[in-house]
């Protein structure tokens, strides 16, 4: 089992600042934390970050044709804009889960409309980087 964790804009910067929303491990930090989790499960993970919408999308087409099993993704901003990441992930049809660190909710209004979200089978927000572990856990236990 091959499950891909898509981050988006900026969150190569987690731990950096604003560690009141965001907390204080880096995004290094955060791959180790999926990267033991899936060892102990026994999948394989690969990880890709772009502050660029279309590397997104590429990145999430070409994990239908390499055979990708799963996505787990934090679209980060594009959350709130992005109808081509939606698009991308209907268009691939492997099973996805959403995640945010904070909770968006409880956060400005335009952060409460998430695209993505109707392509995904659940989003986890809040629980951190620990969101991450969940959406893995999740993605494995469907199969
Ligand atoms: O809570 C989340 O995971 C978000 O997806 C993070 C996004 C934000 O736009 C979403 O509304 C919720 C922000 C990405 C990271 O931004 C940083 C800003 C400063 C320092 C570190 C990260």
């Amino acid at each position: 089992m091959h499950i891909l964790v898509i981050n988006g804009p900026n969150m190569n910067l987690l731990g950096i600042r604003q560690p009141e929303i965001y907390g204080k491990e880096t995004y290094e930090d955060l791959k180790a934390l999926v990267q033991a989790e899936a060892d102990a499960l026994g999948v394989r993970v690969s990880f890709f970050q772009s502050n660029h919408e279309g590397a997104l999308v590429d990145t999430i087409q070409q994990a239908y044709f390499d055979g990708v099993d799963g996505i787990v993704i934090n679209p980060a901003a594009y959350t709130h804009t992005s109808v081509a990441l939606l698009d991308a992930v209907k268009a691939v049809g492997l099973p996805t889960v959403e995640v945010h660190v904070s909770d968006p909710d409880q956060r400005e209004a335009f952060r409460r409309v998430s695209y993505i979200r109707t392509a995904c089978v659940a989003t986890i927000r809040g629980h951190g980087l620990l969101g991450y572990v969940e959406a893995l856990r999740l993605l494995c236990d469907r199969k």
